[in-house]
């Protein structure tokens, strides 16, 4: 035991509570024919809660943690706080990259043998602890080896430095059962075409993730491969924008049956988008995966990966994920840290707690929006013109067949209501 917590015991649902409890979040709570904890399937992101020291642009490190040294000590102190952190949460899942977790070693070889490490104590814990993996994925983006890309840098030696790396995490991944595997293309775009190949670096990039796949299959990983769109931040032009511009590129690499998407609440935001769009296409695409969920400061602009706390928007996004069927080996990752005032250990733990209380009010007033069914109901009504069989015809039909039917005067558009703001009220009696 590390004590970090000082005696905080495992939260328990209690609606009632003074101090730090679920109100919210019962995990044994049956909705839509599922339990609450096996539909929501939490994840604990170990970069924010144990490796993010809290600095901003302005100013460096605020949190005081006993870990925060770049030694094997230190990350095995780390390790057995986040193990604690996840009991007293009771989260079912982690993610990590493998940067938040070891040091760097001065060789490849070295950090490797630091990460095996870490992972060979992971796999210990979790003989006994309750968690699992959601995902693993790869720092490629922080040393500044990866500081004009990874897979897409003009460096070849980086190419395969990079490969070399998520070889070892999936390798790792697969090792802890892991549910899914990550790719966020932090430096993967550019930042003037002055001195960027486009061509090269999107083809090399295409040429990566079949490799992945291509990995995959041959070590019998069963998780899901997943991409995480970003627009922007670190690299101004990223080449995985958002779900469209990524089905894109999975498309032209005949990956689209491969790979799907892991979406972030804070990225569709940045891409211009909303959470619940970038979801419902996914969902259309057949690429939907998995989630981070979080929040960004609408005034901000920059991706502030603060932790969610608006459910009428929670809402939205999973009545999109039930929609899709809910989560099958994906979940809701916290993506999201601490602001940097935060500085004590029962603010992880309260974040937390109400995040989770959060996207437990927002999922069960998804469900009960879908049971209840008005709102299907009156989108179904919308396109109801198209379950006649002259409607449907037209689409096997030509331009030419139409128009005939146009002009003989058998067609006569009337305008009908998008009745938004009586669905905005029909949403708001949930939420
Ligand atoms: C960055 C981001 C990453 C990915 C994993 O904005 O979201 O933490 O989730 O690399
Ligand atoms: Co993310």
């Amino acid at each position: 035991m590390s004590d970090f917590f000082g005696g905080i015991s495992p939260l328990r649902h209690d609606p009632e509570a003074e101090g730090l409890a679920f109100r919210h979040y019962d995990p044994d709570e049956m909705v839509m024919g599922k339990r609450l904890e096996d539909h929501l399937r939490f994840a604990v992101a170990y970069w924010h809660s144990l490796a993010w020291p809290g600095g901003d642009p302005f100013g460096g490190q605020t949190f005081d943690r006993p870990w925060f040294r770049d030694d094997m000590e230190a990350a095995r102190l780390k390790a057995d706080v986040a193990f604690e952190m996840f009991e007293i949460l009771g989260v079912p899942y982690f993610c990590w990259h493998d940067a938040d977790i070891r040091p760097e070693g001065a060789t490849f070889a070295e950090s490797k043998r630091n990460f095996e490490e870490i992972i060979g104590i992971f796999e210990e814990k979790m003989e006994s602890a309750k968690v699992r993996l959601l995902w693993g994925t790869a720092n490629l983006f922080s040393h500044r080896r990866f500081m004009a890309g990874a897979a897409t840098n003009p460096d070849p030696d980086v190419f395969a430095w990079s490969a070399a790396t998520v070889k070892t995490c999936l390798d790792a991944t697969h090792r802890l059962g892991g549910e899914n595997y990550v790719l966020w293309g932090g430096r993967e775009g550019y930042e003037t075409l002055l001195n960027t190949d486009m061509g090269a670096e999107m083809e090399h990039a295409g040429r990566f993730l079949s490799m992945v796949v291509d990995y995959k299959h041959k070590i019998g990983f069963k998780g899901q491969i997943l991409i995480e769109p970003k627009p922007q931040e670190p690299t101004k032009h990223q080449y995985d924008y958002d779900v469209a511009t990524v089905f894109g590129f999975l498309q032209r690499f005949g990956l689209e049956k491969e790979v799907k998407v892991n979406i972030e609440q804070g990225h569709a935001i940045l891409a211009g988008h909303s959470f619940e769009h970038e979801l419902a296409l996914a969902r259309e695409l057949g690429v939907f995966g998995s989630i981070d969920m979080n929040r960004n400061d609408y005034q901000s602009g920059w991706d502030t990966d603060q932790f969610p706390n608006n459910v009428p928007e929670v809402a939205l996004a999973y009545y999109e994920i039930l929609k899709a069927g809910g989560f099958t080996q994906g979940g809701t990752n916290f993506d999201a840290k601490l602001r940097r005032q935060s500085l004590d250990p029962e603010d992880l733990i309260a974040a937390h707690a109400g995040a989770m209380d959060i996207c437990a009010r927002g999922l069960k007033a998804a469900a009960k929006m879908l049971e209840d069914g008005t709102l299907e109901e009156l989108r179904r009504e919308r396109y109801a013109g198209w379950d006649g069989a002259e409607a449907k015809g037209m689409l096997t039909s030509d331009l030419a067949t139409i128009a005939e039917r146009v002009e003989a005067g058998g067609v006569t558009p009337e305008p009908r209501s998008g009745r938004q703001e009586i669905l905005e009220n029909i949403v708001n009696r949930y939420v």
